[in-house]
């Protein structure tokens, strides 16, 4: 049961941040997303729910973020990292969601009150509750920082550490660091990608490629600044980087992963002087990567793509060589990949063809997060460039074991010491674009490939996104998959008989965790097609929820 004093602490501090009218949050694909100026009262709450947390389990470190990642720059938003450095549990979600949407201080209050007493939660008795609070670029960020701090602190005994700009999976890996008794600091996460970067380029067999420039798109935002960072400490890297945010541009406007993944156009920034860099995209709080080219026929100001599952496919190949050099006991680790509905399907076909078992998720990390961890080693990505590669507790003692049974410098050895290089170098908590770019970055020099190279491993059938915004987005209800709308009646069927139309036609349409919009997508043998398929469908949606 929650004290006297600790009901004044809450009503008290409450007050200070009214909700404002009329506003309905969710918590979402990834968190409360909203204009800044709607978060105040919503990031405080995020505070106190962040403080519950982290006394429910034992008091370990919890992580709150304060970023909208990749929408525009007046949004911002708030997400929750456990303990364990994965996403705030999905059951604590609608306790989220009712505290967010309390009207008044005293409803507020009772929720807590209740919500304390059904998860057993002890406040003030055994100490409090520890939080750790990042930010991202964005203007709004300190404001929104200081309501979450008092909302952590006017749970009694909970503290608030401050731990300044960081990219999303920065803050991510630190409190997963922290609550493993690990160092846990911004340093040592560099230091952390430093070494095991350097690791797997002095396994390379023999360097077969002269290193050229990466040009990296730091979308305006956090990502491209710590990349100046890294960059320092790097050798066998060599980084140029634009849209850092300090000269003038507008976080993630015409700049970023998103924006170069849905439009296929070359970012700001970029042009023909570029043509065949390998060059790559960071969203906006860096948990997204995607790399593009400009190809020399380029017309206009295409780019040719390599997304989230070409980046996934080239480790799928990486990981699957290592465990065949180390022979039939390799064969035994359960590799397996995880996609959403967005995934090419020449990707998965590709994944299929290597022998991997491919799984279908629901849109947001979390929840393929959840389906990698089935596997030995599960590679999880969104197209959208969001994912990462883990390795279970029992699969990497088994890799230390062996390295200890291999003789050093055999290729069975080296093969192992790859595999657990990679595990430390990507980011066990969550998609991380400063990993993965590494990853990308010493696997196309150790097979001595360019990024032409890399994006020949197949080719992805045309594909169409488009927004259409409506009245009100939760009227499509779909399947878990994501491939199917329940809801409203009749669209399936309506969306079905226009797929039937076109050659390897597919598409599926779903309401955004993100933005207020609903997402079409389609893939068809032809641009034409995909298109045409594409805005057929974004009609059906108007047509059956009306358009706003
Ligand atoms: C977030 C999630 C991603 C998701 C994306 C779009 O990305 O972390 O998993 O794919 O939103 O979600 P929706 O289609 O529901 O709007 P980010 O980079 O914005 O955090």
């Amino acid at each position: 049961a929650m004290e006297e004093t600790q009901i004044a602490s809450i009503l008290k501090s409450s007050e200070l941040y009214p909700i404002p009218q009329s506003v309905k949050l969710s918590y979402g694909t990834a968190g409360f997303r909203a204009d800044a100026s709607l978060l105040e009262s919503t990031v405080y709450r995020v505070g106190i729910l962040s403080s519950l947390r982290s006394l429910k389990l034992k008091s370990s470190t919890v992580g709150l973020m304060i970023t909208a990642s990749h929408n525009k720059v007046s949004d911002n938003g708030v997400k929750v990292s456990d303990p364990s450095g994965g996403m705030l549990s999905q059951e604590w979600e609608p306790f989220a969601d009712q505290i967010a949407n309390a009207s008044s201080p005293r409803e507020l209050v009772s929720l807590i009150k209740d919500f304390v007493e059904k998860e057993e939660i002890v406040i003030g008795e055994k100490g409090g509750g520890e939080v750790w609070l990042g930010r991202d670029t964005r203007p709004s960020g300190e404001r929104l920082l200081r309501a979450a701090e008092i909302g952590v602190r006017s749970v009694l005994g909970s503290v608030a550490v401050d731990v300044g700009v960081l990219t999303t999976p920065q803050l991510h890996w630190m409190v997963r660091a922290k609550n493993k008794g690990l160092n846990a600091t911004e340093s040592d996460y560099f230091e952390n990608l430093v070494t095991s970067f350097k690791c797997l380029i002095d396994l390379i067999p023999i360097n077969k490629l002269e290193i050229s420039t990466l040009v990296l798109d730091g979308a305006n935002g956090v990502g491209g600044q710590k990349m100046e960072v890294l960059r320092g400490y790097l050798s066998n890297l060599d980084v140029e980087i634009r849209n850092t945010g300090r000269d003038g541009g507008v976080l993630n406007e015409g700049v970023g992963a998103d924006f170069v993944q849905k439009e296929k156009v070359v970012p700001l920034g970029f042009g023909s002087e570029d043509v065949g860099m390998r060059c790559a995209s960071f969203d906006g709080d860096a948990d997204r990567l995607v790399y593009f080219y400009i190809p020399s026929e380029s017309c206009g100001d295409k780019v040719e793509l390599l997304d989230g599952d070409k980046i996934l496919s080239l480790f799928a190949l990486f990981i699957k060589e290592q465990l065949n050099i180390i022979g039939d006991e390799g064969k035994q680790c359960r590799l397996g990949v995880v996609q959403t509905a967005y995934a090419n399907g020449a990707s998965t076909d590709y994944v299929k063809e290597m022998g991997l078992e491919v799984v279908f998720a629901k849109t947001g990390v979390k929840h393929l997060h959840e389906r990698a961890e089935e596997f030995d080693v599960g590679i999880y990505f969104e197209a959208n460039g969001h994912g990462t590669i883990l390795f279970s507790e029992s699969f990497l003692s088994w890799l230390v074991g062996k390295q200890k049974d291999y003789s050093e410098g055999s290729d069975k050895h080296n093969a192992v010491s790859r595999l657990v290089a990679v595990s430390n170098l990507i980011n066990q908590a969550v998609g991380d674009a400063l990993s993965g770019l590494l990853l990308v970055e010493v696997i196309l020099q150790h097979m001595g490939w360019s990024v032409q190279k890399w994006n020949e491993l197949y080719k992805d059938l045309p594909s169409r996104q488009v927004k259409v915004e409506v009245p009100d987005r939760t009227a499509v209800v779909t399947t878990s998959e994501e491939t199917e709308a329940l809801k409203p009646l009749g669209i399936q069927d309506a969306i079905n008989a226009e797929i039937k139309k076109y050659q390897h036609g597919r598409a599926f349409i779903r309401p955004s965790g993100t933005e207020d919009v609903v997402r079409v997508y389609a893939e068809a043998s032809t641009q034409e097609d995909a298109d045409s398929l594409a805005n057929s469908v974004a009609q059906l949606v108007k047509s059956f929820l009306g358009s706003s």
